[in-house]
């Protein structure tokens, strides 16, 4: 089988738009897993991330087990701390806060991750994360204690986005916060497709089919959607007209 980081390349190579749900173990109830998985798995959802800012110790591992029984696609975590890595899923955004100044964030975590990715056959993804202001404070910029980019100035976000790819990142995710109030503007994500040639991920605020769209004609190869999924599962169906 073709690993998971092949496959978003060669998406991004062959012009094939990829569609990750988001889900929060903070916010997820168990109980409601069968259900609401059954809907992903019948919608044009290609990936499940799994992770949040603030999750408790052991909820990621139990959530991975039980949605890992329910379906096929691929689980990637999209951790925020090391205590969100599960052996379970299949690969892990090993992601570094490249917007903010933040040593934890940046290099500590990662640090403290790997004797816990050594027990685990996890493929690991490097990715270069980058937080922008999005009309909010957000979880992400609450509990990194960083400072988002500001969202006009398109050329520090492109060349953060493209530093990352210079220092081997495999990945950009840029990233608006979950439940942003402004999604990341379609002129950031176009400037920083045409500065990098690793795939690009955006996330954070997208409710509508519209957004998604606009997402993806500006050049985003992955969008990621959490919230709007979870407040209304009705978006699922909208999503396959
Ligand atoms: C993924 O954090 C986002 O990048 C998810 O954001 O919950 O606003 O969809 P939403």
């Amino acid at each position: 089988m073709m690993n998971i980081y092949n496959h978003i390349l060669q998406a991004k190579n062959d012009g094939n738009k990829l569609l990750a749900v988001l889900i929060d173990p903070d916010k997820f109830q168990l109980k409601n897993a069968l259900q609401f998985i059954d809907k992903v798995n019948n919608s044009v959802i290609t990936h499940i991330f799994i992770g949040g800012s603030e999750v408790g110790q052991n909820v990621t591992q139990a959530l991975v087990e039980v949605i890992k029984m329910l379906t096929d696609l691929p689980i990637v975590l999209f951790p925020g701390d090391v205590t969100q890595i599960s052996k379970d899923a299949d690969a892990i955004l090993f992601l570094s806060l490249l917007s903010g100044r933040n040593p934890d964030y940046l290099i500590d975590k990662q640090v403290q991750a790997v004797p816990l990715l050594e027990k685990t056959k996890l493929e690991v993804i490097s990715t270069g994360y980058i937080l922008i202001e999005s009309g909010k404070t957000t979880a992400v910029q609450r509990v990194t204690n960083t400072l988002p980019l500001n969202r006009t100035d398109v050329d520090a976000i492109t060349n953060t986005a493209k530093a990352g790819e210079l220092l081997g990142k495999k990945l950009i995710y840029l990233e608006a916060g979950s439940g942003a109030t402004y999604e990341v503007p379609a002129e950031v994500i176009e400037s920083v497709k045409n500065k990098i040639d690793i795939p690009l991920i955006v996330g954070g605020g997208i409710r509508t089919k519209k957004q998604i769209e606009n997402a993806f004609i500006a050049g985003a190869d992955m969008v990621v959607i959490g919230t709007a999924f979870e407040e209304d599962q009705q978006f699922f169906e909208q999503l396959k007209h």
